[in-house]
């Protein structure tokens, strides 16, 4: 019944909210970006208590930019567009070296989008692999080739220390929960392609404003 099917978790219905992020003339909605991120959180969380270091951090930034999206000036950070423009205009951001901004919406969006980029690959790893790939190699993969690149070497370690104890694929596809794997592989051909359009935006925002590497 519908109630029953509400309480189900779908990791469909967290990968669709990333469709609702982009605007007519294609702005992000920081509202959808953030319930996103939200779904994501859940799903980590339900893989394990190994994984809470990681989301910690995740809820710790979407925290930030829901308090801005609630706060007094919560108008200008509707969109990612309108959020870094506000935060330029009148310099709140901290551009070279943490000062007296070293929680911007503009910083901390950046983190998650990186993040965003892992994910784009690491669920393109998943769509193509076969039933003997191993999602821990598919996990690593995609970060050595993304997040890694902005991150120390201890968080490097431990992030390799997560991805050994993740679920295999059966299990992985199971905790999804979107049906059997030809159902996920249509889901993620669905879903990736969406994940990759917001992620190119938000780059290409960010570089025409020099903003890639804000500390
Ligand atoms: C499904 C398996 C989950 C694997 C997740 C792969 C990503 C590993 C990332 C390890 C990050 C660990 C903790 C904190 C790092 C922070 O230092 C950085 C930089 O922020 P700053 O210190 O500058 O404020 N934070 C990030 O890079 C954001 C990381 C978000 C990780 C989200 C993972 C999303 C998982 C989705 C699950 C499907």
């Amino acid at each position: 019944s519908a109630v029953i099917e509400e309480q189900k978790f779908s990791l469909q219905e967290v990968l669709d909210t990333f469709k609702l992020c982009l605007s007519e003339n294609q702005d992000v909605y920081v509202e959808h970006y953030v319930a996103g991120w939200r779904g994501l959180v859940k799903f980590m969380n339900s893989l394990g208590n190994v994984f809470t270091f990681i989301s910690k951090d995740a809820v710790n930034k979407i925290q930030i930019l829901v308090n801005f999206l609630n706060g007094e000036n919560g108008s200008h950070y509707v969109t990612i567009q309108s959020m870094v423009k506000y935060e330029l205009d009148n310099q709140l951001v901290d551009l070279d070296k943490r000062g007296s901004h070293p929680e911007s919406g503009s910083r901390t969006l950046l983190r998650l989008h990186r993040a965003l980029r892992w994910l784009e690959l690491f669920l393109e790893r998943l769509r193509t692999s076969t039933e003997d790939s191993k999602t821990s190699v598919m996990c690593a993969d995609a970060y050595n080739e993304s997040l890694s690149q902005h991150h120390p070497w201890v968080i490097r370690k431990a992030a390799g220390m997560a991805f050994c104890v993740l679920p295999g694929r059966p299990t992985f596809f199971e905790v999804m929960n979107v049906g059997g794997a030809e159902k996920v592989v249509d889901m993620l051909g669905d879903a990736v392609p969406m994940i990759s359009k917001v992620y190119q935006i938000t780059e290409d925002l960010y570089s025409q404003n020099n903003l890639l590497e804000l500390p």
